[in-house]
């Protein structure tokens, strides 16, 4: 957590206003109750309605045994539930572990243990995937037909509740891409993440008229606060979920709710346009498309105003805090060629080489950042920590960046072992684990290869047991599944090698060998 006196300026400067996303919520529902906050499908939730589910909710689940400070995994897609349970979770002082729908019993199973959550709470079945299937031990709370575990429906009750927790107090646990073996969790707090909500939601001028498309998965950082969905709620404008980004449900829901603004991945962008220069659509109320998370080619950033009519924002941000906006107002040169400049005044940007020395504006560096909205740590990580931050506190982002004039920022790599397909994030290490436990693996290197569409695809590289006949990617890809890793990890493409290649003095390091192996490809188009 940040030291006194940094908090202490937080404060000061009105970033901290003492505010709990129960407060939040009971604000809104004051100032806006009538106005509809939620619509999904048939469905219109108005904001009173909302608080009122969410305490209704928050009562059953304290009935059940939730208490403050307790975790519990939550793993819902775009549904309003996901609303009443993270308000409810709020309300206690429990702590939600966000999950997504795309996570299997690998992943949801080290954030229960991890976490020494209480409960789970999930839904039924999504995407042909039963996620009852995940249940461990603790509570399971499913979102539509029970199975035998308890139904979520029948929790909204009457009910004591314990007095809420304090604004300074951890909120939730968001998950990192990571870059290590184990995923890491990001704690964030009540203070610190609501001052980024705000201040996004004044950065993006929602208001009460704005209509926000959830397009992407609505536990994503990205959608969840830049401004996403509680920057939404925030300031009186409506949530329209989608259940999925298909142009084909996105673009109907568009014209009949008048969504004004949505945001994408940039391969999700890539398949709006193409959409829409097929079947020319009315998007007519949308006024700004948000693409983050990934880089976006200025190529298809210069093809956003004329196909969709709207306005581009580029959005480079991270669950870990930092989130940089290019503004509604800056010209077009900014807005398609630089992923914006940080949220406050007090994010602190250094950009620095290999020794951590500042490099001059201009040349690309190591992004590290410290500020009111960036962690201090990962939680219950202390060896991590110790090289993902420095020694005063600056988070080492491993994103490498160029600094324009007026303090903007451009993306020109990455340093992290981490691959980026299409703004989904595969630690090279823990896929490389799953990859050891095949009985033909010997080893295994996995390494993000360029991908026109993705911007990325990942590469596993496997040294093969001598003797064993070698497997087939399918076999490989199926190994993985059955071990229940999300399927956005598994690698694409398999490359047996005999051995793999050393650098001069005979040694080499995990990152120099998946530097050489992406070279390897890179050059034999293999
Ligand atoms: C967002 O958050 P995460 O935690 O899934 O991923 C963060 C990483 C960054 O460190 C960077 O490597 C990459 O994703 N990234 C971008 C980018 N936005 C994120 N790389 C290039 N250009 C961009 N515009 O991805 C996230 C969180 C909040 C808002 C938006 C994105």
């Amino acid at each position: 957590m940040w030291p006194e006196d940094f908090a202490a300026r937080y404060r000061e400067k009105g970033y901290w206003i003492g505010q709990t996303f129960d407060d939040l919520l009971r604000e809104s529902a004051a100032a806006f109750a009538d106005r509809v906050a939620i619509v999904s499908g048939e469905q219109r939730i108005t904001y009173r309605e909302l608080r009122n589910r969410a305490s209704r909710l928050a009562a059953g689940l304290y009935a059940r045994g939730i208490r403050p400070g307790d975790r519990v995994v939550v793993q819902l897609p775009n549904v309003p539930e996901f609303f009443d349970v993270i308000f409810a979770l709020f309300r206690i002082g429990a702590l939600p572990v966000f999950a997504l729908p795309a996570h299997r019993s690998a992943e949801i199973g080290y954030f229960r243990s991890h976490t020494s959550a209480v409960a789970f709470i999930t839904m039924d079945v999504y995407d042909g995937f039963d996620h009852r299937s995940l249940a461990g031990d603790g509570l399971t709370i499913v979102a539509g037909d029970p199975g035998g575990f308890i139904a979520l429906d029948t929790l909204y009750s009457d009910g004591p509740l314990p007095t809420g927790p304090k604004p300074s107090d951890l909120a939730f646990l968001q998950l990192s891409g990571g870059s290590t073996g184990l995923p890491k969790l990001i704690p964030r707090t009540h203070d610190d993440y609501l001052y980024s909500v705000r201040a996004s939601a004044q950065i993006c001028r929602l208001n009460q008229d704005s209509a926000y498309l959830v397009a992407l998965p609505v536990a994503h950082n990205f959608t969840m606060s830049s401004p996403g969905v509680l920057g939404v709620l925030h300031t009186g404008g409506t949530v329209v979920l989608s259940t999925t980004p298909d142009p084909a449900t996105a673009f109907p829901l568009i014209s009949a709710e008048s969504v004004t603004i949505t945001a994408l991945v940039p391969p999700l962008a890539l398949v709006w346009l193409d959409a829409a220069d097929r079947t020319k659509p009315d998007l007519s109320s949308l006024e700004t498309l948000q693409v983050g998370g990934a880089k976006l080619l200025d190529s298809v950033a210069e093809r956003i105003r004329p196909a969709l009519g709207c306005r581009l924002q580029q959005v480079f941000g991270m669950a870990e805090g930092l989130v940089n906006y290019t503004r509604l107002d800056d010209p077009d040169d900014v807005v398609l060629h630089s992923q914006g400049r940080p949220i406050s005044p007090d994010d602190e940007i250094r950009i620095v080489d290999d020794e951590d020395s500042d490099v001059p504006d201009g040349t690309v560096g190591h992004l590290l950042t410290r500020g009111p909205y960036t962690i201090r740590g990962y939680w219950n990580a202390d060896d991590h920590n110790k090289v993902a931050f420095t020694e005063d506190g600056f988070y080492r982002t491993g994103d490498l960046v160029r600094r324009l004039p007026g303090g903007y920022l451009v993306v020109e790599g990455r340093a992290k072992d981490q691959i980026n397909r299409g703004g989904e994030k595969i630690a090279a290490e823990e896929v490389e684990d799953h990859l050891l436990t095949h009985p033909a693996v010997h080893d295994a290197a996995v390494v993000g290869i360029p991908d026109e569409y993705l911007g990325e695809r990942s590469c596993a590289f496997v040294v093969v047991k001598p003797g064993v006949r070698v497997p087939k990617l399918s076999e490989i890809r199926a190994h993985l599944r059955d071990r229940g890793l999300a399927a956005y990890k598994i690698p694409d493409r398999l490359r047996v090698v005999e051995r793999f290649p050393v650098t001069g003095v005979g040694k080499t390091s995990r990152r120099e060998l998946r530097t050489l192996l992406r070279e390897l490809i890179t050059t034999s188009k293999g």
